[in-house]
Formats: structure tokens, sequence, C-alpha cells
């Protein structure tokens, strides 16, 4: 008797699940989910905040070497935003049930993967122009895209982040603008800036639909509104015409408008390279992990001192 009352009190929450499916509604922490949706979403949510935390540290070297206080300070606030956005999403991935140190854990353990892009270094000032405008403008376009996904914490994380990843393509673009207004070295540097993170770039978005293991589900589930190479395409579209404006020439050879299509057609993208990358094995990986891991292991005091206090709090209240 209990065991068939409990399958109709399943059956009912499932039910109203599938109607705010249905009715477009936003999945809230406390209704009842498929174990599915509830994974799919802590997989991609805490990749998602290891790519802000991990994103950090390519143009955080270039913080102490900004060429003007201007500069400096934008990149500074930059970069705390970034740091800002992981600390939302690892909030709004804890209410799936999941812990903040179970996130790093798996991140730390390899489990958990990050961006592919913030596996490259960023070598000159030119490339913290090249981050600014060609990867914030990659992530703005898919979590624009996320901002109408179906689980209420990860949709009102992404509008806020929106508005800020705006300013941070902004001052990429700004800042290769500026280069290309100046010497025949600073457009050379921009250029080849341009050239080392194109193609890195269109492999945020993943690989092609055809190859695309979660997507089936994400789409299923509402978790994702657009699909990976409409995503891509979109990026190219804008993308190129802002690179046409400053007088970057985008590195594709096959690049053409398609009338038809009303897209661009692009070349053939390295998925090996992609793979590699993602597997662990890009030029960057062990450094980035190795240097998360270090500061994670040198912040551990603040952590106890949190939960001290929190402990303590809690006995005089
Ligand atoms: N890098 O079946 P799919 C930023 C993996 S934020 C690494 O297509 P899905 C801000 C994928 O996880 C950038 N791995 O997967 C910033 C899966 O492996 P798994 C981060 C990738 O989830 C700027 C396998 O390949 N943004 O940049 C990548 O349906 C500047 C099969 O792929 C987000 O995370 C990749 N690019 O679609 C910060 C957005 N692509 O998990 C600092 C949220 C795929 O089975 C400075 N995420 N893989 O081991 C998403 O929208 C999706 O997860 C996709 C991938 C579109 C990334």
């Amino acid at each position: 008797m209990e065991q068939k009352e409990a399958t109709e009190v399943q059956s009912v929450a499932m039910s109203a699940f599938e109607r705010k499916m249905e009715q477009d509604l936003p999945i809230e922490p406390k209704d009842h989910m498929p174990e599915g949706y509830r994974k799919h979403l802590i997989r991609q949510m805490s990749q998602h905040a290891h790519s802000e935390v991990i994103g950090m540290q390519p143009e955080g070297n270039w913080i102490t070497r900004a060429p003007s206080l201007r500069a400096r300070q934008i990149l500074l606030a930059k970069i705390q935003d970034e740091c800002g956005h992981g600390l939302y999403l690892y909030s709004a991935a804890e209410t799936l049930g999941i812990s903040r140190s179970e996130m790093v854990e798996q991140l730390h353990t390899g489990k958990a993967k990050y961006s592919n892009i913030f596996n490259y270094p960023a070598l000159n000032w030119a490339d913290v122009g090249a981050i600014g405008w060609l990867v914030d403008g990659a992530a703005i376009v898919n979590q624009v895209s996320l901002q109408r996904t179906s689980y209420g914490p990860y949709s009102r994380a992404m509008v806020r982040i929106c508005k800020e990843e705006s300013f941070h393509q902004r001052q990429g673009y700004e800042l290769m603008a500026k280069m290309m207004r100046g010497t025949a070295e600073q457009r050379e540097m921009a250029q080849d800036a341009m050239n080392r993170w194109w193609w890195p770039s269109l492999m945020m978005f993943g690989p092609h639909d055809t190859d695309s293991p979660h997507t089936g589900d994400a789409f299923k589930w509402k978790i994702k509104r657009q699909s990976n190479d409409e995503l891509r395409a979109k990026f190219i579209d804008k993308t190129v015409q802002q690179a046409e404006v400053i007088g970057l020439t985008v590195p594709d050879k096959d690049l053409k408008w398609n009338e038809e299509k009303g897209h661009y057609d692009h070349g053939v993208i390295n998925w090996d390279e992609f793979y590699k990358v993602i597997g662990g094995n890009g030029p960057c990986n062990a450094q980035r992990m190795a240097h998360h891991k270090k500061t994670h292991r040198d912040g551990a005091w603040v952590r106890e001192a949190a939960a001290a206090y929190m402990a303590k709090q809690e006995s005089i209240a």
C-alpha cells in the first residue's frame, strides 16, 4: 500500500514537471525533477562555473603589465566580474544538491571539464583584446540563449552575467581597434592574436550537432534553446563584420557568405585539437590545474575561518 502511494506521489510530481516544461515555466530547486535532468544541469553548470574561474588565469597574468592605469583598472574589473560569475554559477548549481567542495573535487580529479579556450596562453597585450572580443563574444552568444534555459536559478544567473559580458566584449574590441590604429608592429600583434584565438573560439560552442551527445536531452528538457552549430554560426556572422570594420582578417580562407543559408560558410574545424585540449593535453592544461590546486590549498585557512565563524554565530543564536 505504502509503495503504491509513493508511486502515485512520484507520478503526480513528474506530471507537474512535464506540465511546467510544456508551458515553458521555469523549474525551481524544490520542484520534483527527473534524475537525468538534475545530473545534466550539474554537469553543465559546474563546468560553466569552473570555466569562469579558470578563465581568470590567462588574463590575470597581464594585470601588472597593462600599458596604462586605465587599462589596468578595466582589466582588473573584468577579471573580478569573471570571479563573480563563477560564484553565482556555483551557488545556482548547489541548489541541485551538490556542494561546492564536491564540484571543486570533480575539477581537480578531471571528472569535470572546463572550457577548451582557457588552455591557450595569453602571450602579449593584444591577446587580452582578443580574449575580450572573441572569447567573451562567443560566451555571450551562448549565454544570451541560456537566459531562456528551463532551470530558474541558471537562467536568472545568465541575465546578470550577460550584462557584464557585453561590457567585457566591448573592452576587448576597443583594445583591438586601438591597436589597429597604432603602429605597423601593433597591427601585426593584433592580427597574430586574432589568428591564434579565432579557431579555439569557434570550438567553444562544442562539437558539431551531429557529434554532440548531450544535445538530444538538452533540447528535450529545454536546457539548450539553440544548438552548438546554430550559435557558432551566429557568432561568426557578427564577428566577421566587426573584424572588417577595424581591418582585421579572419584566418579562414574558406570563409564565404552563403546567400541561401543567410550565414557564412567556414573552413574545417580541427576537432582533433579540440578533443586533445579537452582531454587534458592542451598547451596550458597542466599549468592551469596546478595553479588552481595550489590556490585552493593556500585558501584553505579562509574556508576554515569562515566555517568557524558560522559555527560561532549559530551557537550564539
Ligand atoms: N570546452 O554534447 P556536447 C566564458 C564537452 S564562459 C570543453 O555538445 P553540451 C566567460 C562537453 O562538456 C565559457 N569541453 O555538450 C569568460 C561534453 O563532455 P562531458 C564556458 C567541451 O554540454 C570569458 C562533450 O564535449 N561557457 O568563457 C566544450 O551539450 C573570458 C560533448 O559536447 C559555458 O560553459 C568546450 N568548449 O554542449 C571567462 C556555457 N564543448 O561533459 C573568463 C554553458 C563541449 O560529457 C574570461 N555550457 N565540451 O564530459 C554549454 O552551453 C554547453 O555545455 C556547451 C557544450 C555548448 C559548452
